[in-house]
């Protein structure tokens, strides 16, 4: 079976554009290829986390992966701090990377901006990391978020430019994506739904009933409704989600109504919510289960850890040797 790498950091709860982008994918491609779905904790601590929260947060994430349906049992889940292979690779791969491709990394530029008081070597070297995060395991497909292409291109680049210098080595990825792989945020649907922006910004997986009713309530839409296409950004980003949650009648009412100008947002607010809090049911039920043995997940989490390790000493060894260091 071929490989395939994904995961998250673990930076805050997860959301429904990590779902739509990500994980609804993994879902239907576990069946298909061998996966190793990561926790990145080493990235996340590029946003300056307390440790208390980096840790809770691995854990967090861990139970919303199995909640969500990856099965560990078919699928590899593991912490990317507890296979240090990683940090290795990295240093190996930053000696070949010149800084010009990372500078002009967008998701460097974001994070520059978000945090303006830590813009620390990390955020900088993020896609060098990420890169190895998916090349140790030579994987060949990598289903992310539309977020993400940049940090994939740049992971072909490390390989073709391994490959080139020492042998053919790792394969060139290809990404994966869906047609939910960019949900816009509730607060600014100009920027993309995110984790460390603050809860009002997303949907949580974990998110109640009514938390999803009130965070949608105020949801930006737009004022004077001109039922004109292309729709501004906060209806467009309603119009996507009804598509990905709602029945297609449902969806088709609203677009009717929309073009006749006589839609009422409360309304498309109040039918989606409902069909997001019932999408997430059985996961809520299933990740109240989870919360209760900790343990279990913490043990499925070194079991896979350990696994990934196996595959991760292999690569670094061959590395090792083609590059001089053994
Ligand atoms: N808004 C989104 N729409 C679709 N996909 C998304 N992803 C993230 N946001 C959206 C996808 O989720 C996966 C996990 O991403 P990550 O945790 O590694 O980092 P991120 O993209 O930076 O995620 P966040 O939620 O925005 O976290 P913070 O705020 O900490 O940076 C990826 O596949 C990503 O594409």
């Amino acid at each position: 079976m071929k490989r395939l790498v994904s995961g998250m950091q673990p930076s805050g709860q997860l959301h429904i554009g990590n779902y739509l982008g990500a994980i609804k994918n993994w879902l239907q491609l576990q069946e298909q290829y061998e996966c190793v779905f990561g926790m990145y904790d080493l990235h996340a601590m590029t946003e300056g986390l307390a440790p208390e929260a980096l840790k809770k947060n691995v854990l967090e994430t861990a139970m919303d992966y199995l909640a969500s349906g990856i099965d560990p049992q078919k699928s590899t889940l593991m912490v990317q701090s507890w296979v240090p292979e990683h940090t290795y690779l990295a240093w190996i791969f930053n000696t070949l990377t010149p800084v010009s491709w990372l500078e002009r990394v967008p998701t460097y530029k974001d994070k520059s901006q978000q945090f303006a008081k830590n813009i620390n070597m990390g955020l900088l070297d993020y896609p060098v990391l990420m890169a190895v995060d998916i090349l140790l395991y030579k994987a060949v497909v990598v289903p992310v978020g539309e977020d993400q292409t940049a940090h994939i291109e740049l992971t072909r680049e490390i390989a073709r430019t391994f490959n080139s210098r020492y042998g053919e080595t790792f394969p060139e990825p290809k990404m994966i994506s869906g047609p939910g792989a960019r949900i816009m945020s509730l607060v600014d649907p100009t920027v993309k739904m995110s984790k460390s922006k603050g809860p009002n910004h997303y949907i949580a997986l974990n998110d109640s009933p009514e938390i999803i009713k009130k965070k949608l309530a105020s949801a930006v839409t737009d004022t004077g409704n001109d039922g004109k296409e292309p729709k501004r950004p906060g209806v467009a980003n309603l119009f996507q989600l009804l598509n990905l949650f709602s029945k297609v009648e449902t969806r088709e009412k609203f677009e009717t109504t929309y073009h006749k100008k006589t839609i009422r947002y409360a309304e498309v607010k109040a039918t989606l919510a409902e069909d997001i809090s019932s999408h997430f049911a059985d996961f809520r039920n299933r990740r109240a289960d989870l919360e209760k043995h900790p343990d279990k997940v913490l043990d499925i989490l070194r079991e896979g850890s350990a696994h990934a390790q196996t595959i991760a000493r292999a690569t670094l060894k061959e590395v090792k040797e083609k590059v001089g260091l053994l």
